[in-house]
């Protein structure tokens, strides 16, 4: 029997999903105290954003320059504490973005790439405001 390319597809989605299950590492960073705008290097990647945990205060206004150091064009899409759309932003293949935040509520901002499987790969990450 011949391969057929949905047949294919059916292969790498099975490989996407044994993958999934190696999440990178948690690399941590914290805003620093004091007011103002809080610049944060963040790296994009295929696939995982660096830090993927950014410890913060509610009330902070956060600068994030995401580098996209891949060859691929990512995004980066921020929830706030209740779930709801705060942003999303395209990351060109190789460019740096400055992405503005306001982080006006206490509690956890879930972040990803909105790129099919990419948040299951790793493209994901949370912004805790205390
Ligand atoms: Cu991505």
């Amino acid at each position: 029997m011949k391969m057929k390319p949905w047949m294919l597809s059916g292969v790498v989605v099975a490989l996407v999903a044994v993958l999934a299950g190696c999440a990178g590492p948690k690399v941590s960073v914290s805003a620093p105290a004091g007011t103002g705008e809080k610049r944060i290097a963040m790296e994009a990647s295929s696939f995982s954003f660096e830090p993927n945990e950014i410890l913060a205060h509610s009330g902070d206004r956060l600068l994030l320059e995401v580098e996209n150091t891949s060859g691929m064009d990512h995004n980066l899409t921020v929830l706030d504490p209740a779930g709801e759309l705060l942003l999303s932003r395209h990351l060109p293949a190789g460019q740096k973005v400055p992405i503005e935040l306001n982080l006006d509520q206490p509690g956890d901002y879930h972040f990803h790439c909105d790129k099919p499987l990419h948040p299951s790969l790793g493209m994901k990450g949370t912004i805790r405001a205390q």
